[in-house]
């Protein structure tokens, strides 16, 4: 495909990721407004580089016609909880949306089924429909949500696995394992004690309103 057919290919998914993280961070905005709690601490979100849609099609040995659904995290959000109690609410809010703005494709729960890696989320699949001038298209789109402990440990061994090209060495796949462990005893104990750190967060709040307004 030439570089003009695959930017006009990408535009419903660069479009999703961005509505898609509007929705999820106007969420919080609103649960804010009203003093409430966000589950959600922030939103990213990303579309593959065309370099990576095509190394993912070649490891999955799909032809070029394919990939549209072959691979379901072209479109790609990402959602930071501060609570593994707070993904579960997240995942409320998607299923209240289900064939509303978007249908549910797949669950998978790399919580409960933590990876051989030591990796840690929970990705929904979801097709979202998009209105492009050349038309309407649903596409595929993946919506990771993870705890902000999940998150550093994802980040820090993505980075690992770019730099030894997916061959990280033995001593530092163990360091990372015994680091998995550790964030996960990390989102256990905040859970603990999550109601202690809400009402801190909120007084802290109220205080910091408090001086903004004088
Ligand atoms: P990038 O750069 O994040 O886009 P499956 O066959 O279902 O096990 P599949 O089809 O690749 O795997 O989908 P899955 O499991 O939903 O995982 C896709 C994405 O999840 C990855 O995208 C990562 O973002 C994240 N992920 C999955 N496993 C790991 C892991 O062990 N470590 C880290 N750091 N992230 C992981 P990409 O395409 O790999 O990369």
């Amino acid at each position: 495909m030439e570089n003009i057919e695959w930017n006009k290919f990408l535009i419903p998914y660069e479009n999703a990721v961005e509505e898609l993280k509007v929705k999820f961070k106007s969420i919080r905005s609103e649960l804010l407004i009203v003093g409430a709690y966000s589950p959600i601490e922030f939103v990213v979100g990303r579309v593959k580089k065309v370099s990576s849609i095509l190394e993912k099609a070649k490891l999955l040995d799909l032809e070029l016609d394919e990939v549209e659904n072959g691979i379901e995290d072209i479109a790609g959000i990402r959602i930071m909880c501060q609570f593994v109690e707070d993904i579960y609410t997240v995942m409320d809010y998607i299923y209240e949306r289900e064939g509303k703005d978007m249908e549910i494709v797949a669950v998978k729960d790399y919580i409960t089924n933590q990876k051989e890696s030591g990796y840690r989320s929970y990705h929904v699949v979801v097709r979202y429909p998009i209105q492009t001038a050349f038309g309407h298209k649903k596409i595929l789109a993946e919506i990771q949500i993870r705890t902000l402990a999940m998150n550093f440990w994802a980040t820090i061994e993505h980075s690992l696995n770019y730099k030894y090209k997916k061959r990280i060495p033995d001593h530092v796949t163990k360091r990372l394992k015994k680091a998995a462990d550790a964030a996960m005893v990390l989102d256990q104990e905040m859970s603990e004690i999550r109601y202690e750190i809400r009402e801190a967060q909120k007084m802290f709040e109220i205080k910091s309103n408090i001086v903004s307004n004088v």
